[in-house]
């Protein structure tokens, strides 16, 4: 089996992009390891801190943001990072660092203290050729703009899927500390009937939503004529990984419950980088109105409405949201 470093250069990866995924790599290692300990090791459980967002963070969130910051800030290829952790981006003293990353260091961290997957989400962009001071601007490009995007979930096994433009590849941790290629040009298949969607929040979205999970219900007997199967993990990256393995479709779409917000997920650390995994992979991904790569941040923290997954069940969507 083939070494993801080894792959990369094989498929003429840009030499500086492949140093700085495998710096990500050393990084989601060590928090592979710190989550096998678990409880032995004392990182489960709550801080007395909120982040930015207002959520309060997890040991585990800061120990997988501190991880992170502190390897990518040491690559002289590194000239920033930004993470859901963070209140503003870190500057390295690299002022020719070619490279920001974007992070979500532990997604799905509701499900460390049950011992469910979680994952490391990360997104590339170069900093802009025109480029000055350091600035929260520098991180301010639409999801197009990425070179590279992908996650590690940290699951009965560890696997990385990995996106540089060129389509999507998984790879293993083996017990070597490797990571060795086990799924080649992953696709997604272009129909489903899986579903994944939290449907406690049913009475706060939009009615075209509403509509929409209704007639997936309704199955066989409704207007879709066929019948479906629901998950939900609450685990971003556990649902991207299957519908990447099997297919489906995973939104989490604007709802009344903070109107002024528009969805719960984050554009620049889960938004942009699972589309461009999951565009890459053939899938379709969607604000349900427009294409989620295309959307212009202005906010480092921006949120954003997700629908993504098997193309003709995106399709079917964005269609009940058209006759909006
Ligand atoms: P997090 O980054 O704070 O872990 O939040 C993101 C997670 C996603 O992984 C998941 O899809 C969603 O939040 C679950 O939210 P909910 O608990 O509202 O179902
Ligand atoms: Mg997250």
């Amino acid at each position: 089996m083939q070494l993801l470093n080894s792959f990369l250069k094989h498929h003429q990866t840009d030499p500086e992009l492949v140093e700085l995924i495998d710096t990500l790599m050393i990084a989601c290692k060590e928090i592979a390891l710190q989550l096998r300990e678990g409880e032995l090791s004392g990182v489960l459980g709550v801080t007395d801190n909120t982040n930015i967002q207002g959520e309060t963070q997890k040991k585990l969130d800061v120990i997988a943001n501190e991880v992170l910051k502190k390897v990518l800030l040491l690559n002289p290829l590194v000239r920033g990072i930004a993470s859901e952790e963070e209140d503003d981006p870190v500057f390295s003293d690299h002022m020719d660092g070619r490279f920001l990353v974007t992070f979500d260091p532990l997604d799905g961290s509701s499900n460390i203290d049950i011992n469910v997957s979680v994952g490391t989400i990360f997104s590339i962009l170069e900093v802009p050729r025109d480029a000055g001071e350091n600035s929260v601007e520098l991180f301010l490009q639409n999801g197009c703009n990425q070179v590279a995007a992908g996650y590690v979930l940290y699951g009965p096994s560890a696997v990385l899927a990995l996106t540089t433009g060129d389509g999507v590849n998984m790879f293993t941790l083996a017990h070597t500390g490797d990571f060795l290629l086990t799924h080649e040009d992953v696709t997604i298949p272009v129909s489903t009937g899986e579903f994944a969607i939290n449907m406690s929040n049913y009475r706060f979205w939009e009615a075209p939503m509403r509509q929409y999970i209704d007639d997936l219900i309704a199955g066989s007997d409704g207007p879709r004529e066929k019948n479906y199967n629901m998950r939900w993990i609450a685990s971003m990256v556990a649902e991207v990984h299957r519908i990447l393995t099997r297919g489906g479709l995973f939104t989490y779409p604007w709802d009344a419950r903070e109107p002024a917000k528009p969805g719960k997920l984050r554009l620049m650390y889960e938004g942009n980088p699972m589309s461009m995994l999951i565009e890459q992979a053939g899938g379709l991904s969607s604000t349900c109105y427009s294409r989620i790569m295309e959307v212009e941040p202005d906010n480092i923290h921006q949120r954003v409405s997700i629908a993504l997954g098997s193309r003709e069940e995106v399709e079917a969507l964005i269609k009940y949201h058209e006759k909006k």
